[in-house]
């Protein structure tokens, strides 16, 4: 048996279905664990629910798992539509992941943050890593609380969390879901379809974002890193651009004049309004050498072709 089993948990998710395939490329894929709630046998997940402890338990102990990426969650959208059950889902499964590594030995556990997670009286360009956190959702206020629990297991039990605070993520191989930043995702479908694209979000509502394989790569880098590279217990905060519907919508034009916009804000408005528009990533770039390589021309020309590629050879998805 492989003496450094991966596990990963969310891994039919947006980030998850691409880093689960980087980590098999890395580790190889007998060491790399695909978990989530649906099974699919396609690309080799299997059930675990992290609510049930008993089960993971078991899932780490047989598996003889060294680490875990605990990427379940439920966003910043959705959570506000039932808020008691998206805290409870991600502290308890928060909670379960760390109390399960420290019994089992696991030797490293990602832990993602967001932006999310800053809110009122802080500088909302080039936010600063360590600034007062005042999240309005709950999503962001149990991505706080998780930051603090990720350093305290690390103090209290040398349990070594690593953790960046993700921007608004954009890739091509999955959707996004019940996220505020999802209209970057899903502009590019819209595109693709030759329909009008109607964004939930005012034109000039400018937010952080970040490519996919950048996101992939630091949260590859963060957990390659040497420890005593790691200073922040809580969380990085992690830069890849800013830009707003108006702007990526002007750079799809460039490529395609015949594109078509509307605007409708909805309740998401108010929860992009709170958070940074540009964030400082300094600190991750000076401990463990963070540094993204693509910008939002590189961003809209991988992505128009991508998405275009998927209705082509699919053209019922
Ligand atoms: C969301 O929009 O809720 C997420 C995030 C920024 O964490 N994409």
């Amino acid at each position: 048996m492989n003496q450094h089993n991966i596990l990963v948990i969310g891994a039919g998710g947006q980030i998850g279905t691409v880093l689960v395939e980087k980590l098999r490329t890395i580790y190889g894929s007998s060491a790399v664990f695909a978990t989530d709630l649906k099974e699919n046998p396609d690309k080799h997940i299997q059930i675990l629910d992290v609510m049930d402890r008993e089960g993971l338990e078991k899932f780490i102990d047989k598996n003889k798992i060294r680490e875990i990426y605990h990427l379940a969650a439920i966003l910043s959208a959705r959570g506000e539509q039932n808020p008691k059950w998206a805290w409870d889902i991600n502290m308890g499964g928060l909670f379960n992941v760390l109390e399960s590594a420290v019994k089992y030995k696991v030797e490293k556990v990602f832990y993602p943050s967001t932006i999310a997670v800053f809110g009122k009286h802080i500088p909302l360009e080039n936010t600063p890593n360590h600034v007062p956190l005042t999240p309005a959702t709950v999503y962001g206020i149990s991505k706080v609380a998780g930051e603090l629990w990720a350093e305290y297991y690390f103090n209290k039990h040398g349990l070594d969390v690593r953790s960046v605070r993700y921007p608004g993520v954009i890739g091509y191989q999955s959707l996004a879901g019940g996220g505020t930043t999802d209209y970057a995702v899903d502009i590019f479908h819209a595109e693709a379809k030759n329909e009008v694209f109607e964004c939930f979000l005012a034109q000039n509502t400018k937010l952080p974002m970040i490519y996919m394989d950048d996101c992939i790569q630091a949260t590859i880098d963060i957990m390659r890193a040497p420890t005593e590279n790691i200073k922040c217990r809580t969380s990085y905060n992690l830069a890849g651009m800013s830009f707003s519907p108006v702007e990526i919508a002007s750079e799809i034009q460039k490529r395609n004049p015949n594109f078509k916009i509307v605007y409708q804000p909805d309740f998401r408005q108010a929860i992009a309004a709170s958070w940074p528009q540009s964030i400082d990533d300094s600190e991750a770039r000076k401990d463990w050498g963070w540094k993204p390589k693509y910008d939002l021309a590189d961003l809209v020309d991988i992505m128009m072709t991508e998405v275009r590629k998927l209705y082509t050879t699919n053209p019922n998805s």
